[in-house]
């Protein structure tokens, strides 16, 4: 290894030029009442001075008398025709009852484009390509950080619905997809993630609470991603497979045979980053395995208006290998990813996964996704559930008994509790820390806005504490 191959892998420097509030988040504030953070930053905007509104009052005033609104147009009459146009424009932009929706229609691939190695019915299947020979208890561990996984997922949901979080992003249903490719990465690898990769983060060993801050707007990011190899959430989708791309040109460059994986969805595949990443990635031969979670929805966006292809057969075009992996079956989900890291460790180049699989909560919970897709769409692949057909298999093969699975409920029970706890404890974060970890030698820019805001902060009412911090910033400069 080279001496920035062992600056880069797997240990760096703990020494970090931003994103540095990793594990702050978890600072031991007492707890205020669920929902006081809000009321208080509330209080915080009601301005003492009135001047302002006031101001805009008198514009409003002066502004220039209306103009007289030109004669309104004859409205065409309706006819049977016109109807039946409006009719069919409405459908097509999505406006027909759900219910009498057609279900998606797939993309053309047939069944045997699909690697699968555990059956919805829990049963194991061989494939000519792909093989895992997991132990009894390799087995066990992969259903744990499944179950554990959803559970904390779950718990983050409640956690939203109680006012703790502002937003989340449910992995549910994707299970297998993530667990099997996180535990296929080696711990000098390097993952970029996109927002919903918190199965990724827990392979990767990133403490669950630490996912929760950026989400209860307590800081940026939440942990350290050097500690892990585990990039901060990104939620400008498909713009961290640009990210991931450069950073494995960089491995290749350092001589080291870790390799990257870039996380992304079916509706990012549109993005012109992602497009640029794949050539990039394929030109210069870089060691990043391109991993497509193709849930089916890119929120109310189906995949077939994304592409007329299935995804993974647009590697193809770049001149890389692509690969559709049953996203639900946690062992092939681990084959495929272990083989597509081989073959960029190896100096092969890339290659992309898509990973095959099915959103089954909400986009986020901002979204209702009753609005858009058909109720039985869901009962389908809840049939093709990832973390049953595991279950069915242990019990089937008495590879788990019942002591087992009680003792892993006893687990996501207590997971659950720390997941709860630890919000309920999360300090508020510091107004004036935005303009922390910008340039690692400050910059004036930085330092104006910095007074500005201080200045802006000290002339709300309950402000005596950026009183001092306007005079602080004022006197602050590089
Ligand atoms: C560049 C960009 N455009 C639009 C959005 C708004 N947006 C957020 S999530 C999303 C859909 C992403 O779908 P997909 O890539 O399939 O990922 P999924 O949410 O299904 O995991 C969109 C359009 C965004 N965050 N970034
Ligand atoms: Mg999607």
């Amino acid at each position: 290894m080279t001496e920035s191959t062992a600056a880069r892998h797997p240990r760096r420097s703990s020494k970090r030029t931003s994103g540095s509030d990793g594990g702050s988040a978890a600072a031991t504030a007492a707890p205020e009442t669920p929902g006081a953070p809000a009321k208080k930053a509330a209080a915080r905007k009601t301005p003492a001075k009135k001047a302002p509104a006031k101001k805009a009052a008198a514009k409003k005033t002066a502004a220039p008398a209306k103009k007289t609104a030109p004669a309104k147009k004859a409205k065409p009459a309706r006819t049977a025709k016109t109807a039946k146009a409006a009719a069919k424009t409405a459908e097509a932009a999505g406006k027909a009852p759900v219910g009498s929706r057609p279900l998606p229609q797939g993309d053309g691939a047939d069944a045997s484009e699909l690697v699968q190695l555990l059956t919805p019915e829990g049963e194991r299947v061989e494939h000519p390509e792909y093989a895992v020979d997991p132990s009894p208890e390799e087995l066990r561990a992969l259903y744990r950080d499944m179950v554990l996984t959803r559970r904390f997922d779950a718990e983050a949901v409640t956690l939203q619905r109680q006012g703790e979080l502002g937003l989340w992003p449910s992995l549910l249903g994707q299970e297998a997809a993530q667990v099997g490719s996180g535990r296929a990465t080696r711990e000098d690898d390097y993952v970029f993630p996109t927002y919903r990769e918190h199965g990724v983060a827990w392979c990767r060993g990133v403490d669950p609470t630490l996912l929760l801050g950026m989400f209860r707007g307590v800081n940026n990011g939440g942990w350290d991603p050097n500690s892990n190899n585990f990039q901060l959430y990104t939620i400008v989708i498909g713009s961290q497979t640009l990210h991931a791309t450069g950073y494995a040109m960089g491995v290749a460059k350092d001589g080291a045979d870790s390799a990257v994986v870039a996380y992304f969805g079916d509706g990012a595949s549109s993005q012109g980053d992602v497009a640029e990443a794949f050539t990039f990635a394929a030109v210069y031969n870089a060691p990043v395995v391109f991993f497509c979670q193709n849930n089916q929805w890119a929120i109310s966006e189906p995949t077939e208006r994304q592409t007329r292809v299935p995804l993974y057969r647009r590697a193809a075009g770049y001149g890389f290998p692509g690969v559709r992996v049953d996203g639900n079956d946690v062992l092939a989900v681990l084959a495929v990813t272990r083989k597509a890291l081989e073959h960029a460790r190896s100096g092969q180049g890339p290659m992309l996964i898509e990973a095959y699989t099915y959103r089954m909560g909400a986009h986020t919970t901002s979204d209702d996704p009753t609005r858009y897709r058909r109720d039985d769409e869901r009962a389908a692949w809840e049939a093709k559930d990832p973390i049953l057909r595991l279950r069915t298999l242990l019990e089937r093969e008495n590879l788990a008994d019942e002591a087992y699975f009680a003792g892993l409920d006893e687990e996501s029970d207590a997971l659950a509790k720390r997941v709860r706890e630890s919000i309920r404890t999360m300090a508020d974060p510091d107004p004036m820390a935005i303009f922390e970890n910008i340039y690692a030698d400050g910059h004036s820019v930085v330092d104006e806005e910095r007074t500005q805001y201080a200045a802006y902060q000290a002339s709300f009412a309950d402000s005596a504490d950026f009183a001092d911090e306007a005079g602080a910033a004022a006197g602050k400069g590089h």
